[in-house]
């Protein structure tokens, strides 16, 4: 071989060498979701379907989701907050528009949903609904019926009665560690506007608060599933597909643990997790590709019977467990949807009163 030949056959080898490396380098995504929230196998079809690596990070608190988001850089393609933090999010210019010409299977998204999410979202420009829930009371139904005598939960009281959460303070009570969650629970409890940002309002859900405290083990917003499945905590305020999937682990280990979930009749919150794609996101064509992915009804289907939430995809319905469907718990009918309400984003002010709050009763003082 000449010199010449020697130099291009060696450099056509690096060239393809390089492009290959870096075309296997580039389809990658990089998802930041809620933990125990999807069905892994999900993730592997998707990179089987289409090249693209997904590395999958989890986290269980709007909070420190936003924490990254607002300060930049954070390397995420697809993440997952709810609605009432994605609506602020959005106004801080933290999130890009939806490229709808590369989401085809938006078709397959229910009016229903989509009109709720609008709320934070107007015209679903940023946003693609994940999963939707309440926020309500799970509980080992044996345990609480040998403190309370009952093992009917319907009530909001009894939670902030603290008389009460006193029986239940030596089987365990978790409470998500979540102040957009449970503050709005106590103002509803007490007859007050869940969105209230009154601070004198707030300062009475403080109070009742501060008075169950005594009585509540952990604030925590993912460690209750495996607490409430093996029977270490009877009660836990927590968000409902969470505790379905406490109810499945318990039923699994198949140990005598049973499990329920109750909307209180005072009312519960609904909340939305919305897919969004960062602005500084590194990969928006796989994102893009991802979203797609994801709204195909199978797929999403796979996840709420895995997930045991409901979706805002429609055509997936067919594909989800009749019992997942069926269950007012997990798609209310009418009669629970009158009983839920939805919350707003804090405004910076209220937000601080809020932290502020919220440190106090975690703390205790
Ligand atoms: C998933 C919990 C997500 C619900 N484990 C709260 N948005």
């Amino acid at each position: 071989m000449t010199r010449k030949a020697l130099w291009l056959s060696a450099t056509s080898a690096f060239l393809a060498v390089f492009t290959l490396g870096v075309h296997a380098e580039d389809r990658v995504i990089n998802v930041f979701n809620w933990s125990d929230y999807i069905d892994s196998s999900i993730i592997d079809d998707f990179t089987k379907e289409t090249g693209i690596k997904v590395v999958y990070d989890t986290f269980d608190s709007n909070e420190i989701l936003e924490t990254k988001l607002l300060a930049g850089g954070s390397g995420y393609d697809v993440v997952v907050p709810s609605g009432n933090f994605l609506a602020r999010q959005i106004q801080a210019g933290v999130f890009q528009k939806l490229d709808r010409s590369k989401l085809p299977n938006i078709s397959n998204m229910w009016d229903t949903v989509m009109e709720r999410t609008a709320k934070y979202d107007p015209g679903n420009e940023y946003s693609i609904n994940y999963m939707w829930g309440t926020v309500g009371i799970g509980y080992n139904i044996k345990k609480v019926q040998a403190a309370l005598g009952t093992d009917k939960i319907d009530s909001w009281d009894m939670f902030f009665n603290p008389e009460s959460l006193a029986k239940l303070k030596d089987c365990g009570v978790y409470v998500l560690d979540s102040p957009a969650d449970i503050i709005p629970a106590a103002l509803k409890y007490l007859g007050l506007d869940p969105n209230s940002t009154s601070p004198d309002e707030i300062a009475k859900a403080e109070e009742t608060l501060l008075k169950v405290r005594p009585y509540i083990r952990k604030f925590h917003s993912s460690e209750y599933i495996n607490a409430l499945a093996n029977g270490d905590i009877c009660l836990a305020v927590g968000w409902s597909g969470d505790v379905f999937q406490a109810r499945n682990r318990a039923d699994e280990a198949k140990q005598g643990v049973e499990i329920g979930y109750s909307v209180p009749k005072e009312g519960a919150q609904m909340w939305f997790d919305q897919m969004a794609i960062p602005a500084d996101a590194p990969h928006v064509a796989e994102a893009h590709e991802f979203l797609n992915y994801m709204m195909k009804p199978e797929v999403i289907a796979k996840s709420s019977n895995y997930v045991l939430y409901a979706n805002g995809n429609k055509a997936s319905q067919q594909f989800i467990d009749k019992a997942i469907l069926e269950d007012p718990a997990i798609y209310p009918d009418a009669a629970t949807l009158q009983k839920l309400y939805t919350v707003s984003p804090y405004d910076p002010k209220t937000q601080r009163i809020i932290t502020r709050t919220w440190t106090k009763i975690v703390t205790g003082q």
